[in-house]
Order: structure tokens, then sequence, then C-alpha cells
């Protein structure tokens, strides 16, 4: 397969500096070698052009902090992924959760101008649907599937112009995290979510198979891994921990099964905080996720 990685350097969504330093450290980790290794070819487009925040105002317009630079950064990223020829795999490098924004626009409007219906596995320790009103923080990296919905500020949630994703098109992995009026639009929106109860109880592999079935009737699939999914003490280089979280195998097998069932079109790793990490462990990681799901086999 042919795999394009694209970094988008931006740490204005979230409330900490660093991981703006997310697409240097996977690289670092190897990413592309690891990848070339599993047979495929694999061309770097470099990163998308990011505000540096210490040349920016915090309060651009709209009352939300570097708003105006986050909505050009996921634009570009959207432009350059949706320019993609069909038959590559996008792999994009956060930055911040707020990327995906951008890249899963980018991957329903590909080569489908109208926007195709795209199934959006989201595995996170946070279900990131918040809308400006209802977060605590402020911070645009919790609200990113909210506004991939159509909630939240029109300048953000218009990336696609017409096009948003459907509620019932997001399956989220690895929840242990919900604020309290996030959870009341997630109900509202009928968002399927599959908590570290769920995964305790069921384990990962009856959640692939419900999650494929649910997601069954979408055209494509993009996984956004953030990597605070996992346990912190398997990842520990991220802005915003939470104890509790996936194993190192629970991640490697659900990679695996996805892998298998050949339905996945695109990937963001997101949210890898190199300042916060243990030397590069949690880039490792997290490039071995991506190799997962891209094809590697134990035996
Ligand atoms: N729910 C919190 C907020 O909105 C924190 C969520 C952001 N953290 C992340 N996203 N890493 O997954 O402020
Ligand atoms: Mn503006
Ligand atoms: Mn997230
Ligand atoms: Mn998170």
């Amino acid at each position: 397969m042919q795999i394009s990685v694209l970094g988008i350097p931006m740490d204005l969504g979230a409330g900490r500096r660093g991981v703006d330093m997310g697409p240097s450290a996977l690289r670092n980790a190897h990413l592309a070698a690891r990848l070339r290794e599993l047979g495929h070819t694999v061309s770097d487009l470099g990163d998308v052009d990011v505000a540096i925040p210490e040349t920016l105002d915090k309060l651009e317009t709209g009352g939300l902090v570097f708003l105006d630079s986050i909505q050009h950064a996921c634009r570009s990223a959207a432009e350059s992924v949706a320019a993609l020829p069909e038959g590559v795999f996008p792999l994009t490098l956060g930055g911040d959760h707020s990327v995906s924004m951008g890249t899963v626009t980018g991957n329903a409007l590909r080569g489908k101008p109208g926007g195709a219906r795209i199934g959006l596995i989201w595995v996170d320790a946070h279900t990131d649907y918040n809308t400006p009103q209802s977060s605590p923080s402020g911070n645009i990296h919790g609200m990113p599937v909210a506004h991939l919905t159509g909630l939240g500020d029109p300048q953000l949630a218009g990336l696609g112009g017409g096009w948003h994703m459907r509620p019932e098109d997001i399956v989220m992995i690895g929840i242990r995290s919900v604020d309290g009026r996030e959870r009341d639009l997630m109900r509202e929106a009928g968002i399927k979510a599959y908590t570290m109860k769920d995964v305790d109880q069921l384990g990962m592999t009856r959640i692939y198979e419900e999650t494929l079935e649910r997601l069954s009737g979408t055209e494509r699939l993009h996984v956004s891994f953030d990597a605070d999914a996992l346990d912190p003490t398997v990842c520990p280089g991220v802005g915003t921990p939470v104890p509790g979280g996936l194993t190192y195998r629970e991640g490697h097998l659900l990679m695996e099964l996805l892998c298998e069932s050949g339905r996945v079109t695109s990937m963001d790793i997101v949210e890898v905080n190199p300042i916060l990490d243990t030397l590069n462990q949690t880039a490792e990681v997290m490039v071995g996720m991506a190799a997962s799901l891209l094809g590697q086999r134990i035996m």
C-alpha cells in the first residue's frame, strides 16, 4: 500500500505545551522505516504550516483561545488530505486532538466533493464532545468530535462546507473521562462509547466485532488514536493522563483486528507529548500501534 505521512505540529488546542513536537518524536521513532519493513511505499509530505503560539494574540475572534489559527491549520490539513489520490492511506500525526477536525474532514471529502459517509473510531480516554458552551477548560482539543457533527463554533463546524459526521457513525473506545454537560451532549447525539468498564467486561474482541457491525453501512473507516487512550504507564508522554487505560496488548489487539477487517482507510496519531515523556517511549509505542494497523503480525 502507499502511505502518505503528514504532520500537524499544533498544540494550540491543548492546555499544556509540547504536543507540537509529536510529529518529530514519531518520525524519530522510525515511523517510515517500520512501515517500509511491512512492504509499504511511504512518502512523507512534511508538516502543515501551524502558527507559533508566542507570535499570537491569545484571544482571537470568537472568544475561543487561538480559534483562527486552529481553524487555519485544520483547513490546511483537510485540503492536503482531500487532495491525495484514492488508494493512498493518509497517516496524519498530531498535534493535539483538534487536528482531527481537519483530518477527518479531509478524509471524508477525498475523491467525493459532497463528502463520503465515513465511520470514525475514536480511541481515547476522553470523548472530546464538548462545545465552547459546555467545556470546563475552553481547550479546543476537548471539542473536535462535537464540531465534526456540526455542533459548536461555526468556524470549526464549517470546515467541511455542508458536510458533517453522522453521530451514529462514531464509535469511541477506551473512555474514562467525560465532563458533566459533555455526557448529556453525548447522550442526546446518541454516540456509542465503549468505556473502560466495557473493555474490562466485554473484552476488546467483542468490542471490535460490535464496532464493525455498527459501522457496516459506512463507505470508509478512519481511526483517530489519542495516545492517552493507553494507560499512562504505557504512554506517559501525554498532556492529560487518566489512570486505568488500555493495556499495551489491548491497543495492539484492536489495531490487529482492524487491520484484518481490511476496512480502515486512514489514521491519526495524536496527543504525543515528548516533553512529558520518558525518553521517547510514547512515540515508540504509538508507532507500534500504527504498524499493527498497517499489517505487522507476530507470526
Ligand atoms: N474534557 C476535558 C476538556 O474538555 C479534557 C479533554 C481534552 N484532553 C484530551 N483530549 N487529551 O482527548 O477540557
Ligand atoms: Mn475569526
Ligand atoms: Mn482526544
Ligand atoms: Mn484524550
